[in-house]
């Protein structure tokens, strides 16, 4: 019987990752934990403990305890944050998954999972229809960290034989959880301005084009990686994965058929630099080609759903 501990579960990925696999393992087979008190949302739905993804000692312990048999590990600093304290970000997204490799190769645990980011891609890189191997220079110490960690990932697998799997997110978009600390945030807060105000200065320029996908898309799509059997995982760095490619003024429009009087106005402020550096399309064949992934949300429907929850949710 697979015991999963997530942690980093109040997070934005977090949140909603921990109810998936609520649902599909049964809520007591899934252990949340954060540095953070528990997330509202999680509260009554499974077990819950306050854990600081730097303990390994309190992690080993834990997993021996609960006999864990998997762990999801969320817990990070994000591209903007971290460009704000470099060192503690690299310290943070770098130490936790030493660790948490280690405890996996010690306590044979089945699966790993760790997210990486289209964040690992930097100028020199091809902008459009990014390639799953192409160069890769990035240039924030999120995007190090993730490069780094991928190849973590795949030096433990091919050491050790621990199967680590991971996706390089693009930007996500959840009327749930909320985000914290990324690039691509202006993609969420400018749904709660529209409701709010009417109107959103957008922190990235128009025609800032970054990939983009709606969070149901990609926790439906690491659990199917997850699910895959393991003869269909290619890569042990981490998969390309994409649903969409916008700029500001394209989701404002889309807004804007449901909110006709909407206004965009832009304040480009230290993250669009880091966006600059980004690709602006990915090439996701490798992940559609090796264990079935597809995207079921382009940016009307995205922005449809998006709408209706956060109407109903300020009710
Ligand atoms: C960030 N949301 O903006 C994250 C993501 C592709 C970007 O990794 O840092």
């Amino acid at each position: 019987m697979e015991k999963i501990l997530i942690i980093g579960a109040c997070g934005q990925i977090g949140v909603e990752l921990t109810l998936a696999l609520r649902k599909l393992y049964g809520a007591s087979q899934v252990l949340a934990s954060d540095i953070r008190d528990e997330h509202p949302l999680l509260s009554g739905t499974g077990p819950y403990v306050v854990l600081n993804a730097m303990d390994a000692p309190a992690i080993h312990a834990l997993v021996k305890k609960e006999k864990i048999t998997q762990i999801y590990l969320l817990a990070a600093l994000l591209s903007a944050t971290g460009e704000k304290d470099p060192k503690r970000a690299w310290d943070i997204n770098m130490q936790s998954l030493l660790q948490v490799l280690d405890i996996g190769v010690q306590e044979k645990l089945t699966k790993i999972y760790w997210p990486s980011s289209i964040a690992v891609f930097g100028h020199t890189t091809p902008k459009q229809n990014t390639p799953q191997e192409t160069i890769v220079e990035p240039k924030t110490v999120y995007g190090i960290s993730k490069y780094a960690g991928e190849l973590w990932c795949q030096y433990y697998h091919q050491r050790w034989g621990l199967d680590v799997r991971s996706l390089r997110y693009p930007g996500l978009i959840s009327w749930k959880s909320e985000p914290g600390g990324g690039t691509t945030d202006y993609a969420v807060e400018i749904y709660h301005e529209a409701l709010k105000h009417g109107s959103y200065t957008s922190f990235l320029d128009k025609g800032t084009y970054l990939p983009m996908m709606y969070m149901d898309d990609a926790i439906r799509g690491t659990i199917e990686l997850m699910e895959a059997p393991v003869e269909q995982i290619k890569t042990r760095m981490s998969y390309n994965i994409s649903a969409m490619s916008f700029a500001p003024e394209e989701i404002a429009a889309a807004i804007q058929k449901h909110i006709p009087g909407f206004e965009i106005s832009y304040a480009p402020d230290f993250r669009q630099q880091i966006a600059n550096g980004w690709p602006q399309s990915i090439d996701d064949h490798a992940a559609r080609q090796d264990w079935g992934w597809k995207h079921e949300f382009d940016l009307q429907k995205m922005t449809s759903d998006m709408l209706f929850h956060l109407k109903k949710q300020k009710a």
